[in-house]
């Protein structure tokens, strides 16, 4: 028996059988800059419930597992200096050292499934990184993804990683990829990578009907990837120039395993002139929205 704590409200919709959404934390303590991480924090979780689903946010608290954090939880994690970013490999680790941790896409699935939830929305999803040919960095989210329960609602990956080879793991590890309205595999800050998709949903009705499927014909044992582009893309302009030179700091500063991600993302919040912030929040927004609808759709199918 896992021995995880469940917010109220998520105790309650899992004895109601209400539908629930996962939300990871990295975001919050790693992806997003201080203060206005915890205000968008909350937010994403009000987006979820406006839509009639329970937010459950999911990380580590004194070496406990929370699924779905209390107020001051979210606050904790959001302002302490003390949180370690936890991918799956750390978790047990950091459970016997009692530490506090924010949990990334793998950690976050790995979670969720354990606990229930089928539905989880995250902002960008890690990915095979660019020079992985010489570094090997490749994101745990990917092999964790491989066998993992879960549908994972995200913008496609940044243009920090290589893009080509994220699909082409994506493929080799057996995770459905499928567009939200289109058959452009987004970039996070752009609505089109360059690479195409084969398959598309017109709803959340029909990505619900995908997951219920995935049961039904057991292939749930590897995640489906739901690829829900931005609305408004950041400028190409800002978008090329920052890429390029964050890359290059990063590798200036010899930066290496898990903390290139966070530094790329740092280095677009405080050289995009505010478009990566904003990007991210309307990323987060709307795809814990598609989600919260999923889910919603998905408790009927199963009523
Ligand atoms: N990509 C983003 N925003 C993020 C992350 C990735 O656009 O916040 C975070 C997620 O938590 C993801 C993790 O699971 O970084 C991947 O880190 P790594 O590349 O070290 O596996
Ligand atoms: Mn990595």
């Amino acid at each position: 028996m896992n021995s995880f704590n469940f917010s109220d409200e998520v105790k309650k919709a899992r004895k109601n059988g209400a539908p629930v959404v996962a939300l990871e934390s990295t975001i919050i303590s790693h992806g997003l800059p201080r203060p206005k991480n915890l205000e968008i924090a909350q937010e994403i979780e009000n987006t979820v419930r406006d839509i009639g689903a329970v937010p459950a946010t999911i990380a580590m608290l004194n070496g406990v597992v929370h699924v779905g954090l209390e107020e001051d939880e979210l606050l904790e994690i959001a302002t302490s200096d003390a949180v370690t970013k936890a991918s799956v490999r750390d978790l047990a680790i950091l459970a016997q050292k009692k530490s506090h941790a924010a949990t990334t896409v793998a950690a976050t699935s790995h979670i969720a499934q354990a606990a229930g939830i089928s539905i989880f929305a995250t902002g960008g999803l890690g990915g095979v990184h660019r020079g992985a040919r010489e570094t090997w960095d490749e994101s745990a989210d990917l092999y964790t993804l491989a066998h993992t329960d879960i549908t994972v609602v995200c913008a496609g990956v940044k243009s920090i990683l290589d893009v080509a080879a994220t699909l082409e793991r994506l493929e080799s590890l057996s995770i459905g990829v499928v567009g939200y309205r289109t058959l452009q595999f987004p970039g996070f800050y752009l609505r089109e990578s360059g690479f195409t998709l084969e398959y598309q949903a017109a709803s959340a009705k029909d990505l619900a009907e995908m997951i219920h499927a995935r049961k039904k014909l057991g292939t749930s044992g590897a995640a489906l990837l739901v690829a829900n582009p931005i609305e408004r893309e950041v400028p190409r302009e800002i978008h090329d120039r920052v890429l390029a030179s964050g890359l290059a700091q990063a590798e200036e500063k010899g930066i290496s395993g898990k903390y290139v991600t966070p530094f790329l993302l740092d280095y677009f919040h405080h050289n995009s002139e505010g478009e990566s912030l904003r990007a991210n929040i309307d990323i987060i927004l709307s795809n814990a929205a598609l989600a919260a609808e999923m889910a919603v759709a998905l408790v009927k199918l199963e009523d």
